[in-house]
């Protein structure tokens, strides 16, 4: 083997006199020489276009192509991908800027060549809408005011890049801006919750109030009179209060919202009352057992009905047990796999954002098994979008919210 290698060696090197020692002719044109070097180069000679392996290549999502999108304000895209590091607002772990890393790290195994759903029948890779990751939003860890506002900034530039699919989102039925035009979805990868604040005063501003599908643990709808002492008016928007601020300042729509897999401890009965006026309906953790995947689901869609709406997953809706990397874990929380189900039947629905939140690195595994576990949530997002918005024909008919009476 070693002597077949040096005789190739040779070989090559007798064959190549415009590389040898430097000995370049500039007889040459620049084409001829580029054409020579490409026929002359060993590796595009026999392996050309070979795409990354899961454990090779420079780590973006899924191995997805990059760019520095808040930097070239004309590139296009259908879907983007965009780090928030943000975590200078949490109530208990920080480490939540490190989950654009995480999310990325934990998506290695995903590639657009092999990104086939057998469940949903889609590769979301190469359905027709062009995906690309942005990278991240460079916020300031010193100043959480700014920081916010370098977050809508950069959420508003982003939605005001060009599509590359008008065709295709209109035959997705999506959803067009108050303007009229199409404006690309992104997929915020965050970052502490607090993130979805700037974000829907972005959306707001393009599709006007929005319903929320709101995954998590906790409410986060805190009033902040009521949350672990109002200190200042910076310390009243934090990752359990932005939800209250988003109802108080009009970008969600009232009566319209719901989360799901709720299970945290509350001050009092209180706290739900302000939620209700915060506009939002509420799926308990336990709901799973006494009702199933199908049950959740509908009422989810019934909720919602076809409006715009943002889904919002916080990843401590899963159990710890699945996903311990996170800032406020809590016991009784849904699988991987049930959680799964309940995005997978979400399809169809007029979906204008995701993001998903609060992936917290230093605490997961070595195994990264909770950074995996949100990674195949980005995956099933972009499953979702690509499958499209059902037609008005296929919506179940809205039905009424909860109120503060049946508590
Ligand atoms: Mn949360």
């Amino acid at each position: 083997m070693h002597a077949s290698l040096s005789t190739l060696l040779t070989l090559a090197a007798a064959s190549t006199p415009v590389f040898a020692h430097g000995s370049h002719s500039h007889s040459h044109s620049h084409d001829s020489a580029r054409s020579e070097r490409s026929r002359l180069d060993p590796w595009n000679e026999k392996y050309p276009d070979t795409p990354d392996l899961s454990f090779s290549g420079v780590t973006t999502f899924a191995h997805l192509p990059h760019a520095k999108c808040l930097d070239k304000p004309d590139e296009a895209f259908d879907i983007a991908l965009l780090g928030i590091p943000f975590d200078s607002a949490v109530s208990y772990r920080p480490g939540a800027r490190f989950g654009p890393y995480g999310l990325r790290s934990g998506s290695r195994r995903q590639r657009p060549e092999r990104g086939y759903s057998s469940r949903l029948e889609i590769n979301p890779y190469s359905s027709g809408l062009s995906v690309l990751d942005c990278g991240d939003v460079p916020v300031t860890p010193f100043d959480p005011a700014t920081a916010i506002k370098q977050v809508n900034a950069a959420y508003r530039s982003m939605l005001h890049h060009p599509v590359v699919s008008e065709a295709s989102m209109e035959k997705l039925n999506m959803q067009r801006g108050l303007d009229g035009e199409y404006h690309p979805r992104i997929i915020a990868l965050g970052g502490d919750h607090t993130i979805v604040l700037p974000i829907l005063d972005a959306v707001h501003e393009v599709y006007g109030p929005v319903s929320v599908i709101h995954f998590d643990a906790h409410i986060d709808t805190w009033n902040p009179n009521r949350y672990l002492g109002s200190v200042s008016v910076q310390a009243d928007l934090n990752h359990g209060t932005f939800f209250w601020h988003a109802y108080e300042q009009g970008f969600i729509k009232p009566d319209s919202s719901i989360h799901a897999g709720i299970r945290t401890r509350f001050s009092g009965p209180e706290d739900l009352d302000d939620d209700i006026t915060a506009g939002f309906d509420l799926i308990h953790t336990f709901d799973i057992d006494d009702h199933g995947v199908d049950w959740i689901s509908d009422k989810i869609k019934a909720r919602i009905g076809n409006g715009p709406v943002v889904i919002s997953l916080d990843v401590d809706v899963m159990d710890p047990s699945y996903v311990p990397a996170t800032g406020t874990p809590e016991s009784g929380g849904w699988t991987s796999r049930e959680l799964r189900r309940i995005l997978h039947s979400l399809v169809g629905l007029n979906i204008v954002a995701f993001d998903i939140v609060e992936l917290a690195p230093a605490y997961d595994t070595n195994g990264e098994i909770s950074a995996i576990a949100a990674a195949d949530m980005v995956y099933d997002f972009l499953s979702i979008l690509a499958l499209g918005v059902d037609g008005q024909e296929n919506l179940d008919v809205k039905e009424e919210g909860r109120s503060v009476d049946e508590l």
